[in-house]
């Protein structure tokens, strides 16, 4: 397989309203991003992936776009983009953008053109469809709760939203909506950024006449992702997009792809498909759901090992030397990793936050690194319903809670404390002055309340930090073809407490085995062989015996 540079890489995310406020009115910008590429760079990545800083009415945090060619005020103009990116390249790191087409915000120019009559020329850049007796065209419920039609007085008709209803999706059989993203990605490239992570990219082609989702339990509205997902003309639209424009650069593209299977991935990351580079999976981060299926991810049960072991090295095995995957434990939308994956507690938070890290960043694929990961960064763990500001979640609790009555106060609110995306998104927590050194004003969704205990100045000062250990994790990548080329190959899928595989490269093996308990446990794994020790989070090697949450990685 011929090699590319994204392979070796590792990405950093940065999602700036969250990441450091330059100019005091408590949400992160550009210039603040611009002020931190020293510590991005220090941790040894080679890309940052920018959550999306285009003009936009900001209902679901940017990824409601209303001009794709310009900057949202809130985070900068133009001219400080430009210098980001030109720094940015200048420190050896590459940029890549998101590319939100799914859907456009409903105050872009499209859709104020497109709903102001039936023949507007732009009538067709959306999904426009009539009632049936006075209802919705169907019975798909939007993500942020309702249905995803919206009636438009003005036309008598309804148009779809599969999110917010200021999200309106495009209509992509129109080939003059593709043209028009393919000029705005060619914007981008032109401005020599290196690439795009591609929003819910597989539910761009919609079923054919739009049929009701199927609804066995009786639920208020059916569940919309099996209709959307992976559509029929998929590869098409992707090919299309590869051959206009992706092929006439150097730039990586990661598609996330909510329910995508491995089989699918093969085909959008081929090398030779000449689709995508990688995918963003879903498997093993939706792997706890509620035992009522009409509460979906909303849930406070633990991840079982065994199923995330499951879901992890079945795209290990599915893509390798067929395609290529990305690698990630959370970003914006999800609970921070250590809370979810790991144990976020005192005593164990830094070891399991290094096991993850290592269990991760050893296998075959591209590492994404969120902010804050990186320091081991938790949960917000809040208690009151007023200090959540994420759409998701503030529409999903008055759906379950208020509207249909599915589950009480307390219980929604352990569940957004386990899944809410407003975890990942509390500021980044820089050092323990007021406001972590986030912000000189009022930030604008609160800070984690351990800031004081976690935050990059300490850890930079701490050579056994989980900053360093990244750090450690992103050189050791650097340097070794195996870590990055290697097959893989699990041992004892059935463990319940380990999670152990190998990596194979031109005759050199990586043994790799983290204990996921705060238990003692023993296993022994090639005892016969002689093993160098290529790193741990703990300080000696107890051979067979593995400590709470004990993580080590074996070269021979
Ligand atoms: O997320 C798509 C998506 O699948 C999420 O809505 C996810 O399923 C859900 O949040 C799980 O908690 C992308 C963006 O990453 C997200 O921030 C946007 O809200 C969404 O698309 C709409 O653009
Ligand atoms: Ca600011």
């Amino acid at each position: 397989m011929k090699k590319k540079w994204w392979q070796k890489a590792v990405v950093y995310q940065v999602y700036p309203r969250s990441f450091q406020d330059s100019n005091g009115d408590g949400i992160g910008d550009l210039a603040g991003v611009l002020q931190r590429l020293p510590y991005i760079k220090k941790l040894g990545v080679d890309v940052i992936w920018l959550n999306p800083v285009y003009k936009s009415p900001d209902k679901d945090n940017g990824y409601d776009i209303s001009d794709y060619r310009d900057i949202q005020p809130k985070f900068g103009d133009m001219k400080i983009f430009d210098k980001l990116l030109s720094e940015a390249h200048r420190l050896g790191l590459k940029v890549v953008m998101d590319l939100v087409v799914n859907h456009t915000s409903d105050q872009h120019e499209w859709f104020k053109e497109s709903r102001k009559s039936i023949d507007n020329p732009y009538r067709d850049f959306y999904i426009w469809r009539d009632g049936q007796d006075g209802q919705a065209p169907n019975n798909w419920g939007s993500y942020f709760g309702g249905s995803t039609w919206k009636y438009d007085e003005a036309t008598k008709q309804y148009y779809l939203h599969l999110f917010a209803e200021g999200q309106p999706d495009l209509n992509w059989e129109n080939p003059e909506v593709r043209e028009q993203v393919w000029e705005l990605m060619r914007f981008w490239l032109d401005k020599g950024i290196d690439g795009f992570r591609m929003d819910v990219i597989n539910f761009i082609s919609k079923p054919e006449g739009l049929p009701d989702a199927p609804n066995p339990e009786n639920a208020e509205y059916g569940d919309v992702e099996p209709m959307v997902a992976d559509g029929a003309k998929l590869n098409d639209y992707l090919r299309e997009m590869n051959d206009k424009v992706l092929s006439k650069y150097d730039v990586m593209s990661v598609g996330e792809m909510p329910s995508s299977k491995p089989e699918d991935a093969v085909q959008y990351t081929g090398l030779d498909a000449g689709e995508l580079n990688m995918v963003f999976q879903f498997d093993h981060v939706t792997l706890a759901f509620n035992d009522d299926p009409r509460l979906g991810k909303w849930n406070d049960k633990p991840v079982n090992l065994v199923d995330l072991k499951r879901a992890l090295s079945r795209w290990q095995l599915a893509l390798d030397g067929k395609g290529w995957n990305s690698l990630y434990w959370n970003n914006h939308d999800r609970a921070r990793a250590v809370s979810r994956f790991g144990n976020d507690s005192p005593e164990y938070r830094e070891r399991s936050a290094k096991m993850l890290a290592t269990t991760l960043h050893m296998m075959q694929g591209t590492p994404y690194i969120y902010q804050g990961e990186e320091l081991g960064m938790t949960n917000a763990h809040f208690t009151d319903l007023k200090q959540y500001q994420d759409i998701e979640s503030l529409e999903s609790y008055h759906q379950i809670v208020e509207k249909e009555k599915l589950t009480d106060h307390a219980t929604m609110m352990r569940y957004l404390a386990t899944e809410s995306r407003d975890n990942a998104r509390t500021p980044m927590q820089w050092d323990d002055s007021v406001n972590a050194g986030f912000t000189a004003g009022t930030p604008w969704l609160e800070l984690n309340k351990n800031y004081r205990e976690i935050n990059a100045a300490k850890e930079l000062q701490d050579e056994d930090s989980v900053f360093y250990f990244y750090k450690k994790l992103i050189d050791l990548r650097h340097k070794s073809d195996l870590i990055v080329y290697g097959d893989y190959r699990e041992l004892d899928p059935e463990d319940e407490e380990v999670f152990a595989y190998k990596r194979h490269y031109e005759g050199k093996t990586l043994l790799v085995i983290s204990n996921f308990t705060a238990k003692d446990v023993t296993r022994s794994y090639d005892s016969e062989t002689k093993k160098t020790l290529l790193l741990s989070n703990y300080d000696d090697d107890l051979g067979t015996k593995f400590r709470p949450y004990e993580s080590k990685v074996y070269v021979y």
